[in-house]
C-alpha cells in the first residue's frame, strides 16, 4: 500500500491510473477535492478494491495519523498542492497553508508513523515530495538549464510556497534523517488537465471559438513533458533513487509560449477543421505579474543515475493530447459546468 496526497487532481490521478496498471499495488487517496480535484478522472477505479479513496485535508493532522495507523503504507508520495499561478497572485493564503502547512503536516505524521517502525519496514520507507522547476526562478535566453544545484529564486507567490516545502522536505531529511526523496519537473501536459492551465485552456477555448489569450508577447518558454512521463520518473525515483537527493525532471522540449498555440492551432486544424485557421483566435493579453521569463531542465541526473528517459516526443505527446481532448468533450464539459462535482456524490457516496 502507498499513500498518494492530491491524486485526484491532474497528475496526481495520472500516476493512480498508471501506478494500479503498472504496478498493480493498493493506493489510499488523501485529496481535499478543491476545485482541482476530479473524481470522475480515476471512474475506472471507482469499484476496484486497490483504490482507497479518502477526502480530507493534509492539513489535518489527526486525518493523517488514522490514515497511516490504518493503511500502514510503504511510501507517500505527495502531490497535493495549489499549482495555479495565476491563482497564487490573486490570492496566496491558500498556497501558504496548503503548500507549506500541508507538507510540514505530512512531514511531521510521517516521522512519527516511521520512527515507530521497525527492521525492514523502516529501512524501506520513503516520502516522496513532488515539485516544480519553478523553485529555480527565471533563466536567462542564453543561461544553461537547471541543474538540482541551481540556487532557489522562486517569483511567484506558487512557486514561493513550493520552494518553502522542499527546503521543509530536505531539512526533516538532514534533521530526523527521514526517508525523503524530491522530484523537481518542468510543465506537464496530457489527459485530464484542467481547463485553466495553458494548453487545455487553448484548446477548449479553440474549440468553443473563443479568444486564445496570451499572455504579453508570448516567447516566454517553459520545458514541456508528457504526463505519463512524469509518471514514469516518480515511480523510477521511487524505486531507486538515493535518499536526500533531488532529481530534476524533464523532456529537453523548450518552446516558448506562442509556438506552443501555434501547434495546437496547426493539429486542430488538421483534425477538427473549421472555415478559418484557429489561429485566427489569437489574443495578445496583459503579461502576468512577475511573468518569469524561461524555465528549461538539466535531466541528466535522474537520466544517468535511474536510467529514466521520456517515452514521448513533443509531437506524439501533443497529439495524443488533442486527441484526447477532441475524444473526452464531455470529460470536458463536465468541469466547465462544476457537474464533475455530482458524479463524485454519486459514485463515491460509500467511501
Ligand atoms: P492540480 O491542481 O491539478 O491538483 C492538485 C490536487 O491536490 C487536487 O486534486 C486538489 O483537490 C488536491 N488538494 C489541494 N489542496 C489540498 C489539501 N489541502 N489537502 C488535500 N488535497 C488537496 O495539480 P497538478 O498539476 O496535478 O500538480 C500536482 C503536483 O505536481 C503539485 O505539487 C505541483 O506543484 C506539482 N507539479 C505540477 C506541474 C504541472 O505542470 N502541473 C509541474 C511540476 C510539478
Ligand atoms: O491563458 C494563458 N496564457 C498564457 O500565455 C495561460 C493560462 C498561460 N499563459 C502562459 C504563462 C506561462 O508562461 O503560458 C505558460 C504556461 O502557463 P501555465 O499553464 O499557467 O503554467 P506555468 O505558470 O508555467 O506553471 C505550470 O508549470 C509548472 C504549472 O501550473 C505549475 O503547477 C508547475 O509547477
Amino acid at each position: 500500500m502507498i499513500l498518494v496526497t492530491g491524486g485526484a487532481g491532474f497528475i496526481g490521478a495520472n500516476f493512480v491510473l498508471d501506478w494500479i496498471a503498472q504496478v498493480g499495488e493498493p493506493v489510499v487517496n488523501l485529496d481535499k477535492l478543491t476545485y482541482a480535484g476530479n473524481l470522475e478522472t480515476l471512474r475506472s477505479l471507482s469499484h476496484d478494491g486497490r483504490h482507497v479513496f479518502v477526502q480530507g485535508d493534509i492539513c489535518d493532522r489527526g486525518l493523517v495519523d488514522a490514515l497511516l495507523a490504518e493503511h500502514r503504507p510503504r511510501a507517500i508520495v505527495h502531490f497535493a498542492a495549489e499549482s495555479h499561478v495565476d491563482r497564487s497572485i490573486l490570492g496566496p493564503a491558500e498556497f501558504v497553508r496548503t503548500n507549506v502547512e500541508g507538507t510540514f503536516t505530512l512531514l511531521e505524521a510521517a516521522r512519527a508513523y516511521w520512527g515507530a517502525l521497525e527492521g525492514a519496514g523502516k529501512a524501506d520507507f520513503r516520502f516522496l515530495h513532488v515539485s516544480t522547476d519553478e523553485v529555480y526562478g527565471s533563466l536567462a535566453a542564453d543561461a544553461p538549464a537547471f541543474t538540482e544545484t541551481h540556487p532557489y529564486e522562486p517569483n511567484s507567490p506558487y512557486s514561493a510556497s513550493k520552494a518553502a516545502s522542499d527546503h521543509l522536505v530536505r531539512a526533516w531529511y538532514h534533521t530526523y534523517g527521514l526517508p525523503v526523496l524530491t522530484t523537481n519537473c518542468s510543465n506537464n501536459y496530457g489527459p485530464y488537465q484542467f481547463p485553466e492551465k495553458l494548453i487545455p485552456l487553448m484548446i477548449v477555448n479553440a474549440l468553443a471559438g473563443k479568444a486564445l489569450p496570451i499572455y504579453g508577447d508570448g516567447m516566454n518558454v517553459r520545458d514541456w513533458l508528457y504526463v505519463k512521463d512524469h509518471c514514469s520518473a516518480i515511480r523510477t525515483v521511487l524505486a531507486r533513487g538515493r535518499l536526500g537527493e533531488t532529481y530534476n525532471v524533464g523532456g529537453w522540449n523548450e518552446m516558448a509560449n506562442v509556438d506552443i498555440v501555434n501547434t495546437l492551432c496547426a493539429i486542430l486544424d488538421e483534425l477538427r477543421p473549421g472555415t478559418g485557421s484557429y489561429a485566427d483566435q489569437i489574443t495578445y493579453v496583459k503579461d502576468r505579474p512577475g511573468h518569469d521569463r524561461r524555465y528549461a531542465i538539466d535531466a541528466r541526473k535522474i537520466e544517468r543515475e535511474l536510467g529514466w528517459r521520456p517515452a514521448e516526443t513533443f509531437e506524439t505527446g501533443i497529439r495524443k493530447t488533442v486527441q484526447w481532448y477532441l475524444d473526452n468533450e464531455t470529460w470536458i464539459a463536465n468541469v466547465q459546468s462544476g457537474a464533475y462535482r455530482d458524479w463524485v456524490a454519486a459514485n463515491y457516496a460509500d467511501r
